[in-house]
């Protein structure tokens, strides 16, 4: 088994689909390892981007990802990254393939409805950005 680690984003929670998606999540065989409904100040929105701050979208994706409350979760499948990255779509809405979360809930290319950790690596540091040892099981 593997992990990774999932937020649903401002967009998608405002907009009600935090039952829906998760439902998207179970059905497809993630297990939850943890999970919490939180909100990301400026400046952990600064820290959890880090690696896009030289690009031209890095100040709007901070700003919004900082608006409201989000979703963050751990979750347990094999091959979970690259499961999980295919059930989500691809990053921008309009070229998301059909049933995939981002085609189903996203608003925009910004505003997407939802993250995937890109690797194990930034899984395991993204999980521990947002979970203590004794939230994860
Ligand atoms: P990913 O979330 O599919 O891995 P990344 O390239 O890692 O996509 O970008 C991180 C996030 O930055 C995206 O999910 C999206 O919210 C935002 N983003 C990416 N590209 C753009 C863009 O061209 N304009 C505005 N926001 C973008
Ligand atoms: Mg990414």
């Amino acid at each position: 088994m593997n992990r990774t680690f999932t937020m649903i984003k401002p967009d998608a929670v405002e907009n009600g689909h935090i039952g829906a998606i998760l439902e998207k999540i179970n059905a497809a065989g993630f297990s939850i390892a943890a999970m919490k409904l939180t909100k990301l100040s400026k400046s952990d929105a600064e820290k959890f981007y880090e690696i896009h701050s030289e690009r031209p979208f890095y100040r709007e994706l901070v700003n919004y990802m900082s608006s409201g409350p989000i979703v963050a979760a751990i979750l347990e499948k094999d091959n979970a990254v690259n499961n999980f990255r295919t059930l989500i779509g691809s990053t921008n809405p309009a070229e998301a393939a059909e049933g995939t979360i981002r085609k189903l809930f996203a608003t925009s290319i910004s505003a997407n409805a939802i993250h995937g950790s890109d690797s194990d690596e930034n899984a395991n540091l993204e999980g521990e950005f947002f979970f203590s040892l004794d939230e994860r099981f």
